[in-house]
Parts: C-alpha cells; structure tokens; sequence
C-alpha cells in the first residue's frame, strides 16, 4: 500500500471507530464474546452477560450527546462510568490492540462534535511561557511536519494494583480510595510523537525554566500536570507530544486529536486533549501534583511549597504528598485475581465476587507479563504455595527498558487450591516487595501478587 492510501486506511479506520459500528468491531465483538466464553469456563462456566449482548447491532442510530467512552465496551473491562481496563486475563500479544487498550478519564471523553477545538482542522498547541524565548501556535499540520519519532512503551494508571490494597493480607486497605483497578489499567503501544527535544529546540527555552506545564483544559479545567522541567530534560528525545498509536491516528479516549506521552511515568504525565504546553521558571501545583496522583500516607512526607510557586485552581494546602512519577516494577500472571474484599466488582469481570477460577490438572505454562520502565526488567520468577521462588523464561521480544516483557513458567498443578505468585527484578536490582505501605489513593500498588486458582 502506498503511504497516502495507508494514511487514508487509517483515517477511514479511526472515523470508523467514532461512529462505533464498523465491521472490524463487530467481528471484535465475537472475538471477545469468545474469549469471554473462555474465560468464563475458566472461572466455572456460567456466560457472562457480555456474551449474551454481543449481537452486532446496525450502525444507524447516532450515538448519544455525551457518550463517556467511545470504545465498544465487550472488549474491554467496564470499571465505571468513565473508565476501562484491559482484560489483563486474555492478554496474549506482545502490542495492545488499541480496542483493547485501557482508558482512564477523570471526565467523559470529550469529541470533536462537543469540542470543535479537537477537530484536527481547529486544533491549536500554544508553547510559551515566561521560560519559553519564541513563544508558538502548532496547528495540527504543523505537528505533523516537524521530526517525529515513536517509542514501543507501555503506558500504566498509577492506580493499577488499587485492588491489591483490597484483596491482599497485610496491605491495610480499608482507608484506600478509587476506582477498582485490579492488574489492567496498563496496555503497550507503539506511540509516534514529536520529541520535546524538537519542541524546545524550536521555541527555545531560556535559562532557569523549572516546570513545563502540559495542560488540555478541554475535558475538565483542571486537566494538566506540572512536571519538573529537568525531569523533562532526562526524557526529552523519549518523550514527546503524541499523534498516533499502533500506527493510527488517535482515537478520542486515547487523547485525539493529539496527548502527550511519558513512557514509564504513571500515565497521568501522559495528559490527553492536549492544547498548551507552557514552561516557566516558577513551580507550579495543580490538582493532579497536589491532591490527585500523589502518594499520601504516613511514610510519605509533603513537599514544600515556596511564596512564589504559582497556583492553578489549588492553595497550599492542598499539597498533600509526593507526585508520582516513574511506575515501579510489576507483574502478573494472566488469571484473573479473586475479588472478595473490594468494594465492586466491575459490571462484566470474568469472576463474581469470591469466585475462584479453575485450571485443569496436569504439566502446563503459566503466562504473564512483567515491566519496569525506569530500569527495565532483569528478571521475572514465578513460585507457588509459598515454595521457592524459580525463574520464569523470557519470551522474546524484549525491546529495551520501556516495553514489557511476556514470560511463561512450568508449572505441573495438582487438583486442589494454590496460590501463584510473580515477582520482576530490575535492572537496577530492584525486586517487587510483599507489601508496600499504605497511601490513600493507592496509587503505585507494586506489591507481589498472589493469584488463588483452583485445579481440578
Ligand atoms: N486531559 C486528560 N488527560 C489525561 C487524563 C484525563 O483525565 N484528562 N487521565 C490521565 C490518566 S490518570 C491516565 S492513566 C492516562 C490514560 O491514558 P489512556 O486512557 O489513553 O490509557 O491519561 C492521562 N491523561
Ligand atoms: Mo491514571
């Protein structure tokens, strides 16, 4: 295919997909009806409601005002109103089909028919700033004109794990609050955007910036994250602000017309809708570095905040614990975990509360997936009842710090109740931990996860 037809392929692809009743997705809709099937004999037999509903239905009606997610729903795991995670259970491919990509909103998805500012004809990147030498306007073909690079990374919610602080022994859980994530809210993809090595390279940054400012405002007017502008520096050919995913065009959950892309950062970085990117030599405190997205707890104290930091619909004492920034290293194995202890369990889960899933006896692989961005990934050792823990083999491929890896472990399972657990090691040493302290958002929850199954 030549490049001007794959462009319109794409294109053809993504419109498609916001009227939300192409072929491809109702050929998706068996696929997963299917895989729900599976997962659902896995768990003890019973059809999960989103198989009973997965008929195709006719492309006609026009879809609602306000339609919070865009994605056709049976494929991935409905958390709430605004938010899905990926069937962590079924994953098997090394990319995250985008249909199956986790989204994480704080508010709907806003579209182009809402917004016209997302339309790619309407969109405008404002870069300036009190640090910023030539402030500029980017339209969307701008964008698209200057240096483009992409990265294969994952993208994770600092929230992923939230379950763990629930359902685990020892993690105190009781005083963690938000949506129930248990191991999905992390997908990998290929991200193709601008580096914010091109960025500062054209506008030109004076000396003594301290924070960039990525901010949409378009979903919520409080939807931006300050960072520091030295950790931006560290990332700057690694980062970058974002077009396209797996090749396409973004979609609307995922942030079109354009988002920001911080690989290995909690995905809050990753601010989706992106209209402005400012840098100044002040620090700055918002909602998503003050009291959303920070780790608040005991063991962790509260930054300082300066007279001259600047405030954008927060004060000082809404500082309330560190930012997170890097994701920590993790894994799982692709069973679902049992939710007892949670307070819901999400709408079409493969498992009702305090089921436990079923393996069959007899020698078999286990699979999952381990990531540590910051370092990368050692390792990865998988151990059962409490027993030694043994190493678990690497499946290529292995592309570098920022993407995950698939690994697969023998196990020869005996009929009765187990425990699995997986822990990943980083580059640095680092091993997961079997508890990690409480914070009250339950953000970053790290901790080596323990999957109950029952063989029979
Ligand atoms: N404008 C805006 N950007 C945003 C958010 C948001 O609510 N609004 N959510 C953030 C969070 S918490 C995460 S985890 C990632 C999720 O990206 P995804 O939905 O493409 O997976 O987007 C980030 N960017
Ligand atoms: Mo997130």
């Amino acid at each position: 295919m030549s490049e001007r037809k794959q462009r319109e392929e794409a294109e053809r692809l993504a419109t498609d997909v916001l009227k939300n009743g192409t072929n491809a997705q109702r050929r998706g809709l068996f696929v997963s009806a299917a895989a729900f099937g599976a997962a659902a004999m896995l768990a003890g037999g019973t059809t999960p409601a989103s198989a009973q509903t997965a008929a195709p239905t006719p492309a006609a009606a026009p879809p609602p005002a306000r339609r919070p997610i865009l994605k056709d729903d049976s494929r991935v795991l409905n958390i709430g109103a605004t938010v899905r995670s990926g069937n962590y259970w079924n994953f098997k491919t090394f990319m995250t089909p985008v249909e199956e990509f986790y989204v994480r909103n704080h508010y709907a998805t806003p579209t182009a028919e809402q917004r016209p500012i997302l339309a790619r004809e309407n969109w405008k990147l404002r870069i300036h700033g009190t640090s910023v030498e030539r402030p500029i306007e980017l339209s969307y073909n701008d964008l698209l004109g200057m240096r483009s690079r992409s990265i294969i990374a994952t993208m994770e919610c600092h929230g992923n794990g939230r379950t763990l602080f629930w359902e685990q022994d020892g993690l105190s859980g009781q005083q963690v609050a938000g949506g129930n994530w248990v191991m999905g809210a992390v997908g990998q993809a290929e991200w193709q955007y601008v580096p914010m090595s091109e960025i500062f390279a054209r506008v030109g940054i004076k000396p003594g910036a301290r924070t960039v400012l990525f901010w949409s405002g378009v979903d919520g007017n409080d939807m931006g994250r300050p960072m520091p502008y030295s950790d931006v520096v560290s990332l700057q050919d690694d980062m970058g602000v974002c077009f396209a995913m797996n090749g396409n065009p973004l979609i609307p959950d995922h942030g079109a017309p354009v988002r920001m892309v911080v690989p290995g950062w909690g995905g809050t970085a990753s601010i989706k809708w992106l209209t402005e990117i400012r840098v100044t030599d002040r620090r700055v405190w918002s909602r998503l570095n003050t009291r959303g997205e920070v780790y608040i707890g005991p063991t962790y104290a509260r930054p300082e905040f300066a007279p001259d930091d600047e405030f954008i619909g927060v004060t000082a004492d809404d500082i309330q614990g560190p930012m997170v920034t890097w994701m920590p290293p993790k894994s799982f194995i692709t069973v679902p975990l049992v939710l007892e202890r949670s307070p819901s369990v999400p709408a079409n889960y493969p498992l009702q509360r305090g089921q436990v899933p079923r393996l069959s006896a007899g020698q078999q692989d286990l699979t999952g997936y381990a990531w540590a961005p910051q370092h990368g990934v050692r390792g990865v050792e998988v151990r059962i009842d409490g027993g030694a823990w043994q190493q678990a083999t690497i499946r290529p491929p292995n592309l570098g710090k920022y993407t995950w890896v698939r690994f697969t472990a023998p196990w020869n399972a005996t009929a009765g109740q187990h425990v699995i657990e997986t822990r990943t090691t980083d580059n640095s040493g680092t091993t997961q931990p079997t508890t990690v302290p409480l914070n009250s958002l339950g953000m970053a929850n790290w901790a080596i996860p323990k999957f109950r199954v029952e063989v029979a």
